[in-house]
């Protein structure tokens, strides 16, 4: 037997939504390295053509379509083009998302609205949008991208944490709803990882010193340092083939052992 063949991607359609860089990115690199055919999407022209240069670059042919996944009108008009264009979807990878690092009591309700919008309501709009076409072709993998924030709270971070803990959910009752059409629904929960959304948290100082929370961070992870976006892709990989065909519910953390750790102790 060759276990090998169970996590090729070969001859499967992979739309990875707001992928033009960051984790979506990583994880589509990966996925086109075990076969897949790529399509993304971001909001903007000018961040789909950086995306589709960035992908050539890399010797990969991917598809790259604007659509906003809040929007469930451009969102079916953007499956259905991609069912024509491409081919049904195989894997669906919910990436796109926000934050919005403000304290509650300071934060307006409508950019709490937002957050939940893009972080949660669209990978409810994307999901239906391509389950239909996954129950026809008798199989399909949807991948939530999930985080620390599905487990645990923070200062400034309630409108993320409660569309991330609502991420976890929507991922435990897709796969109990479509588990019987040979679904499967996981989450991925990255830790603390590099990309442009975390640069704020990442500064250097004025005076040349490392942010606090840079420190925090590397203090509260036992692998003591961030994450890179190539870490997630033999998870993304795993749970996109049909090597996890009996796993579905579950949420996999990438996080450098932070949810296993009680943290240092006092010197
Ligand atoms: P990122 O660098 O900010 O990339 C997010 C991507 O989503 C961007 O291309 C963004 O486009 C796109 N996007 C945002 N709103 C969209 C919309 N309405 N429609 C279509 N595309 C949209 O973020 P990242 O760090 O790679 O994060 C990717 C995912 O992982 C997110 O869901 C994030 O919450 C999650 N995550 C990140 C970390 C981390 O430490 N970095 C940890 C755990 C989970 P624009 O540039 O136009 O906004
Ligand atoms: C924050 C961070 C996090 C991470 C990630 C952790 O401000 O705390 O941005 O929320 O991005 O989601 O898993």
């Amino acid at each position: 037997m060759d276990i090998l063949k169970d996590f090729s991607l070969k001859g499967k359609v992979a739309l990875v939504t707001g992928a033009s860089y960051g984790i979506g990115f990583a994880i589509a690199k990966a996925y086109a390295s075990a076969g897949a055919t790529i399509v993304f999407n971001d909001i903007k022209q000018e961040l789909v053509d950086k995306g589709l240069k960035a992908y050539e670059a890399e010797g990969i042919k991917a598809h790259g379509y604007v659509c906003d996944v809040t929007n469930e009108e451009a969102v079916n008009e953007f499956i259905n083009k991609v069912e024509k264009e491409v081919g049904i979807i195989d894997i669906l990878v919910n990436n796109a998302g926000i934050i919005k690092r403000i304290p509650m009591l300071e934060m307006k309700a409508e950019d709490f609205r937002k957050v939940i919008d893009v972080d949660l309501n669209a990978p409810f709009i994307v999901s239906k949008a391509v389950i239909p076409g996954m129950i026809k072709k008798g199989h399909g993998k949807i991948i939530n991208i999930c985080s620390m924030m599905s487990e645990l709270g923070r200062e400034t971070v309630s409108a993320y944490a409660a569309a991330k803990g609502g991420l976890k959910m929507l991922t435990r009752n897709i796969a109990s709803e479509y588990g019987e059409h040979n679904i499967q629904c996981n989450g991925i929960g990255p830790g603390y990882i590099a990309t442009p959304q975390t640069a704020p948290l990442r500064e250097v100082q004025p005076d040349g010193s490392k942010h606090p929370f840079d420190q925090f961070i590397i203090a509260k992870t036992p692998a003591a340092r961030w994450g890179v976006t190539e870490d997630l892709m033999g998870p993304a990989v795993f749970l996109a083939s049909d090597a996890s065909n009996f796993v579905n519910g579950h949420v996999l953390y990438v996080d450098g052992g932070i949810l296993a750790y009680i943290g240092k102790q006092p010197q």
